[in-house]
């Protein structure tokens, strides 16, 4: 059975954004075929940030995690392709960097946790309460 096209969202991180990796970063899913939909380079408010890490407001990280994702400008980007959910997951890598393997985002890019470089939603019901948060402006 052949995987269906399906959309996700991926966000370059404020890190990645300052370090200059935007390019690199969406060109991982450009040369693995995914289609790129739409991107917009936003500074999220925190009213905003809260929305879209909504799912994690109860975790002993969140102020942190809020804190750092407006702390600069980042890139979303819609993408399309196979099984593009989990697809792009497995690009990105595990969630700690210096545990990341190697030709993985995440493994090739950097060593946080919090500044893990990128963000990539874990669901499709996700990916539709992400994309309303961050497309929002
Ligand atoms: P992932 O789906 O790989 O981005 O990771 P998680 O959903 O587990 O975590 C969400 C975000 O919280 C990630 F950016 C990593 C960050 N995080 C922390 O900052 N501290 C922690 O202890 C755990 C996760």
């Amino acid at each position: 059975m052949s995987a269906q096209t399906e959309e996700t969202l991926i966000v370059v991180k404020p890190d990645a954004v300052r370090r200059g990796l935007v390019g690199q970063v969406l060109g991982r899913f450009e040369t693995k075929g995914f289609a790129v939909k739409r991107v917009l380079m936003i500074t999220m408010t925190r009213p905003q940030a809260e929305e879209f890490y909504a799912v994690h407001k109860d975790k002993p990280f969140f102020g942190e995690l809020v804190s750092f994702i407006t702390s600069g400008p980042v890139v979303g980007a819609v993408l399309a392709g196979r099984d593009a959910v989990a697809t792009v997951r497995r690009l990105v890598g595990a969630t700690k960097s210096w545990e990341a393997a190697p030709g993985t985002i995440r493994g090739d890019f950097g060593l946080g946790l919090t500044d893990n470089v990128i963000h990539a939603s874990d669901s499709a019901e996700s990916f539709a309460k992400e994309r309303n948060a961050f497309f929002k402006s």
